[in-house]
């Protein structure tokens, strides 16, 4: 049994203790490890931009180009000059290299992995029918680049497409209602790409008329464009080929708003699988992938899968003041210091739509938000 002296707690008495001492020793190098550790992979997840760089393509610039149009899981669709498609697996030197829907890559016909012994092997190919022709070895620099917000710190961006010139939502009149800060979000993610926006109502013929969808009228305001659809009916889809000529288009929006319907619409051949709804009036997830199609009038479509949030972590919070430029400047400093619940703070700033304050407040605070796992060692 251990005898205490008077005064003396038994810390003091274990520090005594030359055990203790070399216990402490241990514990305090494990514990600079872990931190070590723990920055390395901080600073590593905070270069969100480390995604979306690529490598040189100078090496394999002699070597045919293609057009990305779809991605699968083990491997690519290409499109050739002449619109034939075939089917590659990415090269080694891709490894870690996020490639995307509408990537303009440099492949070659056998893997340059047998000229070069120093490199790993193909991945190998299971699944389905044809077995891949050619191998990507490069990705081309890239025109633009639309991409939305990841779920954390180690995923900081979800890629959507690459090289479009225009960003299409599309907004169906009644089934899936039309979730509030969607615009807001997508006009976000067309501003940081640098690419035109425009809103596209599906299902006109759901509605009356009269109908003239009072949540559109802030984007009017703004003179964002805004076609009337009917895709089923074929109304407005005309004046749609003017507008697709000589561009690339991404279609965006909820599941079961009508995207691949107003896609076969525009081009039939495409001939894409559209789906109904559920019984709450919501969409099927039908479109699985991002698909590439140029149509035959000019223009290419890109058809997307519906979208459940479209998140804006990371984006820029300057890109709010042309989302919501009806906001006087002290607003879009620091919307957080006002109250959006407060009658006499709204009727002060006399806003033309009281109810977008809150929906700045929402973006303002997610594109700082960090994965919060992250944020105990910043
Ligand atoms: N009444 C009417 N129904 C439409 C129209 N366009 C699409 N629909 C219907 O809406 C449903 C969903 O259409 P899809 O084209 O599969 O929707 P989507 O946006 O591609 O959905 P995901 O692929 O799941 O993202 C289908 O049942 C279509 O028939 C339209 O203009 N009018
Ligand atoms: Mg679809």
């Amino acid at each position: 049994m251990k005898k205490y002296r008077l005064g003396q707690s038994r810390e003091a008495q274990d520090l005594d203790h030359r055990e203790a001492y070399s216990r402490e020793r241990t514990a305090e190098s494990k514990r600079r490890q872990r931190h070590a550790e723990r920055l390395e992979t901080g600073i590593e997840s905070h270069d969100a931009e480390a995604l979306l760089r690529l490598p040189d393509p100078g090496p394999w610039m002699h070597l045919p180009e293609a057009t990305l149009i779809q991605r699968h899981s083990q491997w690519v669709d290409l499109e050739r000059e002449d619109r034939t498609v075939l089917r590659a697996t990415l090269g080694g030197k891709l490894k870690g290299v996020r490639l995307v829907c509408g990537d303009r890559v440099r492949y070659s016909a056998v893997p340059v992995e047998a000229e070069d012994p120093s490199l790993p092997p193909p991945p190998p190919v299971r699944g389905d029918g044809g077995s891949p022709e050619a191998q990507v070895v490069a990705v081309m620099p890239r025109k633009s680049l639309l991409k939305r917000g990841g779920g954390d710190d180690r995923e900081p961006w979800q890629l959507i497409c690459a090289n479009a010139d225009e960003l299409w939502v599309c907004a169906a009149v009644v089934d899936p209602p039309l979730r509030p800060g969607l615009l807001e979000r997508a006009q976000v993610l067309a501003l940081d790409a640098g690419l035109g926006f425009r809103v596209l109502v599906t299902k006109r013929d759901r509605a009356s008329k009269k109908d003239t969808l009072p949540e559109l009228d802030p984007l009017r305001e703004q003179g964002v464009a805004i076609h009337e659809t009917s895709a089923l009916k074929g109304e407005g889809v005309e004046p749609l080929h003017a507008l697709l000529k000589g561009k690339v288009v991404v279609l965006l929006g909820h599941s079961g708003v009508g995207k691949s319907t107003l896609v076969n619409a525009l081009h039939p051949e495409a001939a894409l699988k559209t789906g109904g709804l559920t019984k709450f009036g919501t969409g099927k997830q039908t479109t699985t992938a991002a698909r590439w199609l140029p149509l035959s009038t000019g223009g290419t479509l890109v058809d997307t899968p519906g979208i459940r949030s479209l998140s804006v972590r990371g984006f820029d919070r300057a890109l709010l003041a042309q989302v919501f430029p009806e906001f006087p400047a002290e607003v879009l400093e620091d919307p957080l210091a006002f109250d959006a619940d407060d009658e006499a703070t709204l009727d002060r700033l006399d806003l033309a739509y009281p109810e977008r304050l809150q929906s700045l407040q929402r973006l303002w605070q997610e594109m700082e938000d960090r994965n919060p796992n992250q944020n105990v060692w910043r």
